[in-house]
């Protein structure tokens, strides 16, 4: 009875904690992501555990990563305010004062911005004009403004950095949908993926378009890509055509043969020991 009458609370809390969601997650055609913001007044690092403990589709949620103008800005047009306010989201300087990184989905680790500069590969960050200010006891977490008024000075769509001991008004989830091995971002692991793959093979992987990128930030373009490519043939980001994930009997043959080649040529170049032929 004790037990029960603890599940019972313990389920409580979780409707509690669940927070007001968006009324169903929205889609972004751009890439195939789904974003919805939940109304939940926690501090950051409960936002964080909040975010990934969601799933939509049998993708799961984290702290959204806003990489571009273009996806900035969907967000607000989507999932705007009618009143002023800042979301959580996935950036974070927690490590290190001023450079700020996304720490959450699959950019975590990647630098979006020293102190207010944006830099490469995202070239990204709208702080509002007096943000990130690391104000009073330093503020390391990172929030949008989704209100139409100016809030803090800060714009609609602006970004501001707080305290992880403040409340925002909630946070903002995403849910990328897009397969591993969707190197071009076209929404699908196919001969575009591979190609990119076979282009830049033993290169940085950084050339290759981050965000739908699911490499270790600076490791080379290798075995692992080539597995991710071949593995997910067919996977779409659409959440109504996943499934169809065998590789084509014809392409599988070329593609196995391909990646024998591969792997067999760089066990000699490997052998060989020779650096120049390392990315
Ligand atoms: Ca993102
Ligand atoms: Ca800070
Ligand atoms: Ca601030």
């Amino acid at each position: 009875m004790i037990l029960r009458r603890a599940l019972t609370l313990h389920i409580l809390v979780a409707l509690v904690h669940g927070g007001v969601a968006s009324a169903t997650p929205v889609f972004n055609p751009a890439n195939g992501h789904h974003y919805e913001l939940i109304e939940d007044a926690v501090q950051w690092t409960d936002a964080r555990a909040l975010a990934e403990a969601r799933t939509h589709n049998g993708s799961p949620g984290y702290l959204a990563t806003l990489t571009s103008f273009a996806e900035n800005q969907f967000v607000i047009d989507a999932l705007g305010r009618t009143t002023p306010g800042f979301a959580w989201i996935g950036g974070s300087d927690a490590d290190a004062e001023g450079a700020w990184r996304w720490v959450t989905g699959p950019e975590a680790g990647i630098r979006f911005s020293q102190e207010r500069t944006p830099v490469a590969p995202f070239n990204f960050a709208p702080w509002g004009v007096r943000e990130p200010n690391n104000f009073g006891a330093g503020e390391h977490f990172a929030g949008v403004q989704l209100g139409p008024a100016t809030f803090d000075q800060t714009q609609q769509g602006q970004w501001g950095d707080a305290s992880g001991t403040l409340n925002f008004i909630g946070y903002l989830v995403e849910y990328g949908a897009a397969p591993v091995g969707d190197y071009n971002g076209s929404g699908q692991v196919d001969q575009g993926d591979l190609d990119l793959v076979l282009q830049h093979w033993g290169a940085p992987g950084d050339p290759l378009p981050i965000g739908w990128v699911q490499y270790v930030p600076g490791a080379a373009v290798e075995q692992s890509d080539l597995d991710s490519v071949l593995g997910n043939w067919g996977e779409t980001a659409v959440p109504t055509l996943r499934g169809a994930t065998s590789v084509p009997e014809p392409l599988a043959g070329v593609a196995l043969m391909l990646a024998w080649y591969l792997a067999f040529t760089r066990s000699v170049r490997t052998r060989v020991g020779s650096a120049r032929f390392r990315g």
